[in-house]
């Protein structure tokens, strides 16, 4: 997994958006926005047993599994467009990384947008309340899994989002550690 911010180009999205020069984000600045990270092994994920610990831990008992591309998902360009939408959830987005690639951006304490290619191997968690967005990359596939804690819930809430109380939490939660 790499971070890094984004450009203010309105180019391709897919396209990887580097700022001149470039500025790459240390995964520990991600930690402070709240967004987790693990590197697994992708290939046999039905036994792995580091990922059972992380779901067992976390309480993630469903999971589901989406493949990015125009043959596996229904209403696919409508999908990616909301996905490119910045939006937040009242609860965790947390994706796992099987094949291919892609790129969430979140935004930064500043409000930047920083972009996060994840890979195959790549579980990322980003908070509840964390204006974000999803879109592929050049290659234009993934296959992710989505754990959940729970009956799942994919409400996206499109910003501006200030009054709703998983964005009220999450901001609180920086006023707090500051
Ligand atoms: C979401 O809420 O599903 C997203 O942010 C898209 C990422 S994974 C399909
Ligand atoms: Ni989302």
């Amino acid at each position: 997994m790499e971070a890094w911010f984004m450009d203010d180009s309105d180019s391709d999205p897919r396209l990887p958006h580097h700022r001149n020069p470039i500025e790459f984000i240390p995964l520990d600045h991600l930690a402070e926005l709240g967004v987790l990270h693990w590197r697994l092994n992708p290939t046999d994920y039905e036994n792995d047993q580091e990922l059972r610990k992380i779901r067992e831990t976390r309480g993630y008992n469903y999971m589901d599994l989406l493949d990015i591309c125009p043959e596996k998902l229904n209403n696919y360009e409508e999908k990616l467009k909301n996905f490119y939408t910045e939006h937040i959830h009242a609860d965790e987005e947390i994706r796992y990384c099987l094949e291919g690639s892609g790129y969430f951006d979140v935004r930064g304490k500043d409000d930047r947008w920083i972009r996060i290619w994840i890979k195959a191997g790549d579980l990322i968690i980003l908070p509840a309340g964390i204006y974000h967005r999803f879109t592929l990359d050049t290659t234009n596939y993934v296959k992710l899994m989505r754990l959940f804690m729970g009956e799942p819930v994919w409400t996206a809430y499109n910003r501006p989002q200030e009054e709703h109380p998983a964005r009220k939490e999450y901001v609180e939660s920086f006023t707090k550690k500051v």
